[in-house]
C-alpha cells in the first residue's frame, strides 16, 4: 500500500488542507491517507483561545467527509505525553506498516527546514517525503537544492505534489474571521458547523432559531462522515414528500436534518442521555442500541435547538413508526426509508408506492422492517407491530 501521512495542528483544519490532501492522494496515488493532529507542536505555542486537542481531533474527522473515504484520523500524537515529534510518529507508523510505502506530506516552508528537525536522519530513513509546491513559483530552485541536499545527505526519497489551487489563507486568519462571524467559505461544512455549535474561536450562533440552511452544517457536525450523504438525502426526500402531500417543508427539513443526530453514540452514551433527559425505556429498548437514537435525537432537538413539538415527535417515531401518525411523522419515516442513497432490494417498488399513496407506502415500509427483523432474528418492537397492524386494518377498511 501507498500511505500518506499528513500531520498538523489543524487549529482548525480548513479547505486549504482539504485541497492539499486531495492533490496528494491523487498525484501520489495513495491507497490510504493518515491525518495526524499534533498535540503540542514543537515549533510553536498554541495561541490563546485555541480548540482543545479533542476538538481538533473531532474537526479533523469531520473534514475527511470532504477529503476521501480512504482518509483516517489518528490520535497517536494526542495520546503521547510531552511534545509531538515527527520522528516518534514516523517510528510508530513504520512499526504498524512495516511493508508499506510511506509518504510524509508537508508544506514548502516545512520542507525547506526539514534538516533542522529533531532527528531528520531517522525520519528520512523510515519514510519518503512529499512537499506541496505551487507550480510557476520562484521557489522551484530553492526546492531543487533542498531535494538534492536531503538525497545526498540522508539518502532520502523526495517528491513534490503540485498544489496550485492552494487556498491562500491560514488558520490564524480563519480564527480571526470566525471571531467576526465570517470564514464559512474557508471551512469544510461540518467543521464550520462544529465550530458554531461549540462556540470555538469566539464564533457565536443562536442555536435556537435556525433556518434549515443555517442548521445543515451544524446537523452534519453530529454525524460520522459516512452517514452525511444519508442525512442530506433524507432532507431532499423530505422536501419532495412534503411538497407532494402538503406538509410544512421547513419543518420537514429540520426534522430530516436532525433525525439521526445521536446515531453515532454507543449504548452507554445513549443510556446516559436517557437518564439526563428522563427518557423512559422498556426492556427491549434498554439493550437495542438502534431503537434509542430516535428518542435521544428528539430530546437533543428540543433541548439544544428549541425545536417545536411536531418536529420532535417526527424524530421520536422515525425508527419504529406508531399507530395513527401525523403527516410530518409519515414524511420523515418514509424519507429516511427511501432517500436516494438507500439501495436495498425492493427500494424502487417502495418508492413507487410511497409516491402513489402515502399510507400504502407506510404499510409496505413497516412490513419490510418486520420481514427484515424476522430474517435477522432481531426482536420486533411493540411500536413497529402496533403501527403495522393499525395501517393494515386501515387498508382493509377501505
Ligand atoms: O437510523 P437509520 O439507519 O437511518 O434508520 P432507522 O432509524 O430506521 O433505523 C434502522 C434500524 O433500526 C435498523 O437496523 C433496524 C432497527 N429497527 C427498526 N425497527 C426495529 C428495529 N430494531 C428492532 N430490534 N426492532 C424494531 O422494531
Ligand atoms: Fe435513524
Ligand atoms: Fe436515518
Amino acid at each position: 500500500m501507498r500511505i500518506g501521512i499528513y500531520g498538523g495542528t489543524f487549529n482548525p483544519i480548513h479547505r486549504g488542507h482539504v485541497i492539499a490532501a486531495r492533490a496528494a492522494m491523487e498525484q501520489l496515488r495513495l491507497d490510504k491517507l493518515l491525518l495526524v493532529p499534533a498535540s503540542v507542536p514543537p515549533h510553536k505555542e498554541l495561541p490563546q483561545g485555541s480548540a482543545s486537542p479533542e476538538e481538533r481531533l473531532e474537526m479533523t474527522t469531520l473534514a475527511t467527509a470532504e477529503i476521501s473515504r480512504k482518509a483516517e484520523v489518528l490520535d497517536l500524537e494526542l495520546k503521547r505525553t510531552g511534545k509531538s515529534y515527527t520522528c516518534d510518529t514516523i517510528r510508530a507508523l513504520r512499526e504498524q506498516y512495516p511493508e508499506d510505502e510511506l509518504w510524509l506530506l508537508m508544506g514548502s516552508d516545512m520542507f525547506l527546514t526539514l534538516h533542522t528537525w529533531y532527528h531528520p536522519e531517522v525520519i528520512l530513513s523510515l519514510t519518503n517525503v512529499a512537499a506541496f509546491s505551487r507550480l510557476e513559483s520562484d521557489e522551484a530552485e530553492t526546492f531543487a537544492r533542498q531535494k538534492r541536499y536531503l538525497e545526498e545527505t540522508y539518502g532520502a526519497r523526495v517528491d513534490t505534489v503540485a498544489n496550485n489551487e492552494v487556498i491562500q489563507v491560514s488558520s490564524t486568519e480563519i480564527r480571526a474571521a470566525l471571531k467576526r462571524n465570517e470564514g464559512r467559505e474557508y471551512l469544510p461544512e461540518a467543521v464550520h458547523g462544529y465550530i458554531l455549535r461549540k462556540g470555538l474561536y469566539g464564533a457565536r450562533c443562536d442555536l435556537k432559531h435556525l433556518t434549515p440552511e443555517q442548521l445543515r452544517p451544524i446537523a452534519l457536525s453530529y454525524l460520522k462522515p459516512k452517514r452525511m450523504p444519508h442525512v442530506l438525502g433524507t432532507e431532499q426526500e423530505a422536501i419532495r414528500l412534503a411538497e407532494k402531500y402538503g406538509a410544512d417543508v421547513t419543518d420537514a427539513r429540520i426534522a430530516a436534518l436532525l433525525h439521526d443526530c445521536t446515531k453515532k453514540l454507543d449504548l452507554n452514551e445513549q443510556l446516559a442521555l436517557c437518564g439526563e433527559y428522563g427518557i423512559e425505556l422498556d426492556e427491549l429498548e434498554r439493550k437495542a442500541l438502534k431503537l434509542l437514537h430516535s428518542k435521544t435525537g428528539a430530546a437533543i432537538a428540543r433541548d439544544v435547538f428549541g425545536v417545536k413539538d411536531e418536529i420532535c415527535e417526527a424524530i421520536r417515531w422515525h425508527t419504529t413508526g406508531k399507530p395513527d401518525m401525523t403527516l410530518l411523522e409519515k414524511v420523515i419515516y418514509l424519507a429516511d426509508y427511501i432517500e436516494p442513497t438507500r439501495n436495498f432490494d425492493g427500494v424502487d417498488r417502495l418508492r413507487k408506492a410511497v409516491y402513489e399513496d402515502l399510507d400504502k407506502g407506510l404499510l409496505m415500509g413497516l412490513n419490510e422492517t418486520i420481514r427484515e427483523m424476522e430474517e435477522r432474528g432481531s426482536p420486533i418492537h411493540r411500536n413497529t407491530l402496533e403501527a403495522r397492524n393499525y395501517y393494515k386494518r386501515k387498508e382493509e377498511a377501505r
